[in-house]
């Protein structure tokens, strides 16, 4: 390879986070410290899940969880990961995972000024297919007069400082956008083991015909969703129908609505009537990627999703998010029927 091909200058997720810091005057370098922490968990749980059907780490753990799913192995493996890097690195205050009914404290140290909300392995049904499955995070000041309890995180996700998730696919895909920024993609490279930054600046594009929702659930749908989605399918005269793009693991969904644009939903319906998604934790962390990639998020009463505040720590929404004009095409429908 001619030297002219070789770029040397990679940026890495631990150089962007230096260059972040700096920007800030007032940093006092624990956030950086806490993302580090992060970014050693996304690792680990990487190099698992690449390795998990070889050293048979795929299939049930024998246990469940606070919800009643059969745990996975790597979810287990995945949490204790996850829980182990936020202790490590002081930073971290108060810890929600998806697989704790409570809320994990951490000696409140003078640097504990952080709240940690996860889902470990989100999507960890699909596992065993070989799907994609993904870590989705968010990060929370926390006040001076924070109590170090579960209240702490009953906040909106606009008072995320930063938000993102890790698909594990082909290659560890790491997306982050912190409040006010923007969102930049960063690919594992497993030789270096770092993040290198690959998609910088990612915006959504403002419309795409396409179209991601388990149809499965359409019986229990409300009137405007059904009328939402069948005026995609069936668009009149002359009009194109969308395509319909459903992998059933958030992570993979979300991931390629953000690349391709287009629409990902789960709607609240007769059956869920609060929606399935998570608000701490798969939600709000996602609606604040999407709205700094320019496209929207809102819940199933047409509200922004980082406006919702969630009752308990594993309360559920139903969720749009997507390009700004598919989203937009729901809340009209909706207004339609008096929302
Ligand atoms: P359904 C995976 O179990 C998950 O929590 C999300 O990752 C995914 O978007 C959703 O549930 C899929 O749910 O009901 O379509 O299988």
């Amino acid at each position: 390879v001619g030297t002219e091909n070789i770029n040397t200058e990679i940026i890495t997720l631990t150089r962007f986070l230096t260059e972040e810091q700096t920007k800030h005057k007032e940093a006092t370098g624990d956030f950086t410290l806490l993302c580090h922490a992060l970014q050693f968990a996304f690792k680990s749980i990487a190099y698992y899940i690449r390795r998990s059907t070889l050293i048979n780490l795929t299939g049930l753990a024998g246990s469940s969880n606070t919800t009643g799913d059969d745990q996975k192995k790597l979810d287990v493996i995945g949490n204790d990961i996850f829980i182990a890097a936020m202790r490590s690195c002081a930073r971290v205050r108060v810890l929600v995972s998806e697989e704790e009914e409570e809320c994990i404290v951490f000696p409140a140290g003078p640097n504990a000024r952080y709240a940690v909300v996860c889902d470990p392995i989100d999507g960890s049904s699909n596992l065993d297919a070989g799907v994609s499955v993904g870590t989705i995070f968010g990060v929370y000041l926390l006040g001076e007069d924070a109590a170090g309890t579960k209240e702490d995180l009953l906040k909106p996700g606009s008072e995320l400082v930063a938000s993102g998730f890790t698909m594990y696919g082909a290659s560890a895909q790491l997306v982050i956008t912190m409040r006010g920024g923007g969102v930049n993609g960063f690919t594992l490279d497993n030789a270096l083991g770092e993040f290198i930054l690959t998609h910088p600046e990612m915006r959504i594009p403002k419309t795409r015909a396409i179209y991601s929702v388990n149809e499965g659930n359409s019986l229990y749908w409300e009137e405007p969703v059904k009328e939402y989605v069948n005026s995609l399918k069936y668009p009149g005269e002359g009009g194109k129908p969308y395509s319909a793009r459903y992998i059933g693991s958030m992570v993979a969904d979300a991931y390629r609505t953000l690349l391709y644009g287009g629409i990902f939903a789960y709607p609240a319906d007769k059956k869920s009537p609060k929606g399935k998604l998570r608000i701490l934790y798969e939600c709000a962390p996602m609606g604040l990627v999407f709205e700094n990639a320019g496209g929207q998020a809102i819940d199933s009463n047409m509200k922004r999703m980082l406006d919702v505040v969630p009752e308990h720590i594993h309360d559920r929404s139903g969720i749009f998010m997507g390009s700004w004009d598919e989203v937009q095409k729901v809340v009209d429908i909706h207004k339609k029927h008096g929302y």
